[in-house]
């Protein structure tokens, strides 16, 4: 098993104007003169975490981290407008022309894989590597499975919790209910529904659930940001032309190397998801972890990550 590398700090640290509104935090950490990857972080909204540096042997790696816009230390703070896929695709772009990269290794995972699959198809050629997982496509049958009616079958103790702040008559429509709630002028409004939803992707991430990984996912800075910004983009269906848009266009990225893992009990992106592009991508190399859910700090999630990580740095 591979253990987590030893903790690091950025060595540089700044803010980039993307647009009027949004101002985007990014960092670089590891070694300036290393092989270059992004990574991209989960949710949408999630934002950056320190032991996501820890993923890459700091000698061999250039790793650049950033704050997508309206979460983390990017501002507006859980701002909306401005917000979508094709934005967060063209502010990788500036980050990369501002930091003189050619070509960077992608990594991500949950919505990360999302938006890495998005980026990389609309800019193939600025792409050397491509690590994967968690596979989350944003269709409508993974958005209905994890806010509807499915994941609640396996954690009705925590759905429960995510139903409270929801009257009964609008429970037909869960995300459009909470839409309204994280959209409220009502700061107790949002708040509520905002830690309710956030509590319920946090209860539901790993095998073997930690209380410390609850806590972050019910704080209040975190909660609002990452609800707001989760439900925004699941109820604009991740902006995408198409639900099979990423699956249809897997040919730009064919040629690219390539990892998919994947948990096998992962209940946030059901396997199915990856199994699909699996069938799609059969040029990609494909792991199923036996016994790991969600989260990318599965032990056999983990470990297989800096795999190829340590592959991918030649
Ligand atoms: N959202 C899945 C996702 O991208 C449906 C995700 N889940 N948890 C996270 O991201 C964080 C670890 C970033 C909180």
């Amino acid at each position: 098993m591979n253990q987590l590398y030893p903790a690091i700090e950025p060595y540089e640290e700044f803010f980039l104007s993307v647009s009027d509104l949004h101002t985007i935090r990014v960092e670089q950490a590891g070694n300036p003169r290393g092989q270059p990857v992004v990574f991209i972080h989960g949710g949408p909204g999630g934002g950056i975490e320190p032991v996501y540096r820890q993923f890459f042997n700091p000698e061999k790696w250039r790793i650049i981290l950033f704050d997508q816009r309206g979460c983390g230390k990017s501002t507006p703070f859980a701002e909306l407008r401005e917000n979508t896929t094709w934005d967060l695709v063209a502010d990788m772009e500036k980050i990369r022309e501002k930091l003189g990269i050619a070509k960077w290794a992608v990594f991500g995972g949950s919505w990360g894989s999302t938006l890495a699959l998005a980026y990389s198809e609309a800019h193939p050629r600025r792409c050397s590597h491509l690590i994967l997982r968690g596979i989350f496509l944003l269709r409508k049958s993974e958005l209905d499975w994890f806010y509807q009616d499915g994941a609640s079958h396996i954690f009705p103790d925590a759905w429960e919790k995510y139903l409270a702040p929801i009257p009964e008559a609008e429970r037909d429509n869960l995300l459009a209910a909470y839409h309204r709630r994280l959209t409220s002028d009502d700061a107790d409004t949002r708040l509520e529904a905002a830690r309710a939803w956030s509590i319920w992707e946090g209860s539901t991430s790993k095998l073997y659930q930690s209380p410390e990984a609850l806590e972050r996912f019910g704080a209040s800075q975190f909660a609002e940001a990452f609800a707001r910004i989760e439900c925004h983009y699941f109820i604009n269906k991740g902006f995408m032309d198409s639900e099979t848009q990423l699956i249809d266009n897997i040919d730009r990225i064919r040629h690219i190397q390539a990892v998919i893992v994947q948990g096998r009990y992962d209940v946030v992106c059901p396997m199915n998801t990856a199994w699909e592009l699996h069938r799609a991508w059969p040029e990609a190399d494909f792991h199923v972890i036996p016994d790991a859910g969600h989260s990318m700090t599965e032990p056999g999630i983990r470990s297989k990550l800096i795999d190829y990580t340590d592959q991918f740095s030649g």
